[in-house]
């Protein structure tokens, strides 16, 4: 992915229309479009491809299964036409391997949910998210998820994974979460969903988080 504006839509829509249209607007003020369950369920798989030609795509299927399994999603996703494929962590260091060879095979990324940030990553996943972090470190992700809600654990992920291994980090906005903080605590992209999507100019709201991105950076 390039490093350019440290911004990612989550494209959480289900019109494919609506789909487009966003993505045709944000086009220069977000480095990739997420895209996700809600869309591909609603529209098809074919959304993928027809995003990808616009903008790069970060297929956010969270793949946690068995390394056989994970590995005929993955090819699915990247054949589909993805960039980047998101997996889960917690499922081991066999089946985020898989992950990634397939990943490689197909000259594509993969990144790995490490702790949530919502509520409830704290009833469980905290717990072992420093061990994932050193997973996915050791198995040479492209990069790693972690929550703008809690940009102390932003911090933390980094001291883990080096400076080498990317962060992208959601829960910007409706979630709480502060692009800037995320950023000054070391995340390399932001993900935002409904502050943009929802927006009544999501290209003006795109413009707004980037230009905070770009004071925090300062
Ligand atoms: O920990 C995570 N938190 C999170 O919100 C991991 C994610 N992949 N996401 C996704 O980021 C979530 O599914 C949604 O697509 C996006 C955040 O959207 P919003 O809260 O900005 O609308």
């Amino acid at each position: 992915m390039i490093k350019d504006t440290r911004l990612i839509l989550a494209l959480d829509v289900t019109d494919r229309q609506q789909a487009l249209r966003i993505a045709q607007n944000v086009k220069g003020h977000v480095d990739a479009i997420k895209i996700g369950y809600p869309l591909v369920l609603a529209t098809g798989k074919d959304i993928i491809a027809e995003i990808a030609d616009m903008i790069s795509v970060i297929a956010d299927f969270k793949v946690a299964d068995i390394p056989n399994t994970n590995r005929l999603i993955c090819e699915q996703v990247f054949r589909a036409g993805a960039d980047a494929v998101i997996v889960h962590g917690f499922t081991g260091s066999d089946s985020l391997r898989t992950c990634v060879e397939v990943a490689e095979e197909h000259g594509g990324e993969v990144y790995v949910v490490i702790e949530m940030s919502h509520p409830g990553a704290l009833d469980f996943m905290q717990r072992v998210a420093e061990d994932m972090a050193q997973m996915a470190a050791n198995a040479k992700v492209s990069g790693v998820i972690a929550p703008a809600t809690r940009p102390e654990r932003v911090k933390k992920i980094r001291s883990i994974i080096g400076d080498d291994i990317a962060i992208i980090s959601p829960g910007v906005g409706v979630q709480g979460g502060s692009a800037a903080d995320a950023i000054r605590a070391g995340a390399d992209w932001v993900i935002v969903g409904r502050s943009i999507y929802k927006a009544d100019d999501p290209r003006q709201a795109a413009i707004n988080i980037e230009k905070e991105i770009k004071d925090a950076l300062k």
